[in-house]
């Protein structure tokens, strides 16, 4: 039965924050494209290579939207498919292997389903095997209606670099795919040219090597420059063809590029050693929501509450005007003026707005050194009870009783 939800649910219902009423609904009815950048860190955002900007585009359309920048990535060895997890769900990866694997027939209640329910035509966009991180099998689970995988892209080796198609055609036939679509949509794409080993073609390198014993690292930053050109193409694209008034763009990185097998090099770059605090703010990655009519023309804002991935789905529901009221979900509203400043990644580190827990060991935020323990312990225990709590709900496949029974009018009404 589903008794094991009780507990579960009053969690979620004494932490459900309300949405902000001056965003909920402010992009009803709209396309929604959520673009999944691949292994973006937050760090190279307003940064430089030798006096080069490296997300030169981004950096100005932060500025006409509403940027995130305190915000983490929380998956685990799932990596992109952590990710995709938690924006559909608002539940946690697993500690090991990935969910996508191991739980691809449980009962969700995904953003995609909501929308579905709501009119909107659902999907997902990559240019790679349909079967990697087992998307085709899950993707049933989460409830696209569509997956457009490398079948459904005209990928050719002129336009193919490492991993499979780059992300500037990837994104212009995308673009031509989405026309097609009825609307309004909903499409979640994810981009490919940023992973590791990041490689690229000569022509596709706009901005120098940086220069330390990792390659690794001296290449990440051309190939997030390369991505950046794909993402400036691809806004274009939506303009010329008429996509762009009537949706919403929402940009996240999904985890971090470079591990921690490159802190020597990671320290040359930033210019200071690469501590656990350090280390656990390098997992910040962007989080761009771009809403035309709303946030260009320079009306953007940064926001600089602490967040997580955990956070999307109410966060993208409430602006689309879908209620989160009775949802199973450990996010809040990122607009919400009672959103907490606190994130949690999947090892059990965590984030607040004056700690950053790291290594068993509590930082403080503006000295970056150790501080008392005793300071982290409050939070340190609601981590790990959300954990706890996600973790059931997936082994237990535990949606299934919240959504095929009256569970939800038993117990909320
Ligand atoms: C593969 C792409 C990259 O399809 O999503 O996966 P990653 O290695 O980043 O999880
Ligand atoms: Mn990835």
């Amino acid at each position: 039965d589903g008794s094991e939800l009780v507990d579960i649910d009053n969690y979620v219902r004494a932490n459900y924050v309300k949405p902000n009423k001056d965003m909920f609904g402010i992009a009803e009815d709209r396309n929604l494209i959520v673009v999944t950048l691949e292994s973006l860190q937050n760090f190279v955002i307003n940064n430089d290579v030798y006096g080069e900007e490296i997300t030169p585009f981004l950096n100005d359309f932060i500025n006409d939207s509403y940027y995130f920048d305190n915000f983490y990535h929380q998956t685990g060895q799932g990596k992109t498919s952590d990710s995709e997890f938690l924006i559909e769900n608002s539940l946690y990866p697993l500690s090991r292997g990935a969910v996508f694997f191991t739980h691809s027939g449980n009962e969700l209640d995904s953003l995609a389903q909501n929308l579905g329910d709501k009119g909107y035509y659902t999907s997902a966009m990559h240019a790679n095997n349909k079967s990697f991180w087992n998307r085709d099998i899950m993707y049933k689970s989460i409830g696209y209606d569509y997956f457009y995988s490398a079948s459904d892209y005209d990928i050719t080796p002129d336009i193919s670099v490492g991993w499979g198609m780059k992300d500037i055609p990837f994104f212009q036939q995308s673009v031509d795919l989405m026309k097609e679509m009825p609307k309004p949509f909903y499409t979640k794409m994810i981009t490919l040219t940023n992973h590791h080993p990041f490689r690229l073609d000569e022509e596709d390198k706009f901005i120098d090597e940086f220069d330390s014993k990792s390659g690794t690292l001296n290449r990440y930053f051309q190939t997030v420059r390369y991505m950046d050109e794909a993402v400036k193409e691809f806004i274009q694209k939506l303009k010329d063809e008429g996509l762009y008034d009537n949706s919403i763009i929402v940009m996240y990185g999904d985890h971090y590029g470079i591990s921690e097998n490159h802190n020597e090099a990671m320290a040359q770059y930033l210019g200071k050693e690469v501590t656990p605090f350090v280390s656990a703010q390098l997992q910040q990655v962007p989080l761009i929501i771009h809403i035309p009519g709303v946030t260009d023309q320079g009306k953007g804002k940064v926001i600089s509450k602490v967040g997580g991935q955990i956070d999307l789905k109410p966060t993208i529901s409430h602006l689309l005007g879908v209620d989160t009221k009775k949802a199973i979900q450990f996010g809040e509203d990122l607009f919400s003026d009672q959103h907490h400043d606190f994130t949690v990644f999947r090892d059990g580190r965590f984030v607040t707005k004056d700690y950053v827990y790291a290594d068993n060991t509590c930082y403080s935020k503006e000295t970056e050194e150790p501080v008392e323990s005793s300071y982290c312990d409050k939070d340190k225990e609601k981590a790990r009870l959300e954990l706890g709590y996600s973790d059931k709900i997936i082994y237990g496949d535990l949606l299934r009783f919240y959504e095929s029974s009256d569970y939800r009018n038993d117990n909320m009404e």
